[in-house]
């Protein structure tokens, strides 16, 4: 094994920017009892100098056995020190909001999403075929005793017909495939076995199956109703984790591959339309940061806006409760209406 790392010269990612010849040599040599390593923990990161974050882990342990990288690395994301605690708070009754956007003026559709990785199991970086395996087995028979609006079908990605992919995947339901950072990371091992999507007859309760998490649980519809659309998802992961039990610890919160995720793995996001915003960046900015959001494309991470339609999400998930990170994109949202409005007189 090597004594030392050369990181490629553009790296910008977290990972490079942590990752000294000093916690180099001190992490090199250590493996985690699932086996990972820590040159498999950061392949992502070297293969795609572009990366943001650059690092994955392997399962639950990673994060202890290699604290000296993922600590400042979950620190500069999250904003969480090595010994906070975290807390999840997923009680609907908490979440007092109101519609941000009653005529549905700019908000064309809400998604809230949270990752789950059962416990005893390694995490999708470092899972084998039959481990993966196991668990799609394991979740096809928790989803299939949900019943009333959540009541629906698994369909495995296996088999599936091309055109019904392409299409979930552009109605933004399904996962993309081929993603070059989670295929470095080793997540797409064994591609498309084990991975599939379950969904309810409107398609506004879903559940990925073994991406770059093992759950990725997801509630979504058209409009800007967040309490319902959290109402909903709130409901499902209680039904959900009757069960099946997700690796969580009261320091990182919900245990998932990449320490972006960590904490609630909560991801809450509406495609809104900013036109006049869109023209002047630099204030788009100022909001989404002051609010403590991310902009993404349409498409998904990696994608570009469409017509001035930005996915716009919390970007803190690790310290904050889930209904801490909604109120993040509840207030973000009404801000960045108000002066959207403001832009139009
Ligand atoms: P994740 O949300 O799981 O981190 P992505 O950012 O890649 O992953 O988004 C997954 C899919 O969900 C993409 O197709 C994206 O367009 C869709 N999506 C995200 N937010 C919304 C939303 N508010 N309304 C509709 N689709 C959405
Ligand atoms: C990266 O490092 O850029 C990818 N592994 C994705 C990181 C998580 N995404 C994000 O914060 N937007």
């Amino acid at each position: 094994m090597r004594n030392y790392i050369e990181l490629p010269n553009n790296c910008k990612s977290l990972m490079c920017k942590y990752l000294t010849p000093e916690i180099y040599s001190e992490l090199k040599d250590k493996q985690t009892a699932y086996g990972f390593t820590l040159d498999r923990a950061i392949k992502s990161g070297i293969l795609n100098p572009d990366s943001s974050i650059g690092a994955y882990a392997g399962d639950e342990e990673s994060y202890r056995l290699f604290s000296s990288l993922f600590d400042p690395v979950i620190d500069e994301y999250h904003g969480f020190g090595k010994d906070d605690k975290h807390i999840s708070d997923l009680d609907i009754e908490h979440l007092c909001i109101e519609h941000p956007d009653p005529e549905d003026k700019f908000i064309l559709s809400t998604r809230i999403r949270v990752g789950r990785n059962l416990t005893n199991m390694p995490l999708g970086s470092a899972i084998t075929k039959e481990q993966r395996d196991s668990v799609e087995s394991q979740v096809i028979e928790a989803l299939s005793l949900l019943d009333g609006e959540l009541e629906g079908d698994y369909y495995p990605l296996l088999n599936m017909p091309k055109e019904t992919q392409d299409r979930l995947i552009s109605d933004h339901f399904l996962f993309k495939e081929g993603d070059r950072f989670l295929d470095a990371a080793g997540l797409n091992r064994d591609w498309p076995s084990g991975r599939g999507i379950y969904h309810n007859r409107d398609k506004s309760f879903l559940v990925w199956v073994n991406e770059e998490d093992q759950l990725r649980i997801i509630s979504m519809q058209k409009g800007g109703n967040i309490a319902e659309v959290f109402g909903r998802l709130a409901t499902a992961i209680k039904s959900i984790e009757k069960r099946l039990s997700f690796s969580y610890n009261d320091h990182l919160g919900y245990i998932t591959s990449c320490p972006t995720n960590l904490g609630t793995a909560m991801r809450a996001s509406v495609h809104i339309s900013l036109p006049n915003l869109s023209r002047d960046m630099d204030m788009f900015q100022s909001i989404t940061d002051a609010h403590h959001l991310q902009i993404r494309g349409i498409d998904g991470e990696h994608s570009d806006s469409q017509g001035s339609v930005y996915d716009i999400s919390n970007r803190r998930r690790l310290g904050v409760t889930e209904i801490d990170a909604v109120l993040d994109m509840y207030n973000g949202v009404l801000s960045l209406i108000k002066a959207e409005k403001s832009m139009t007189l």
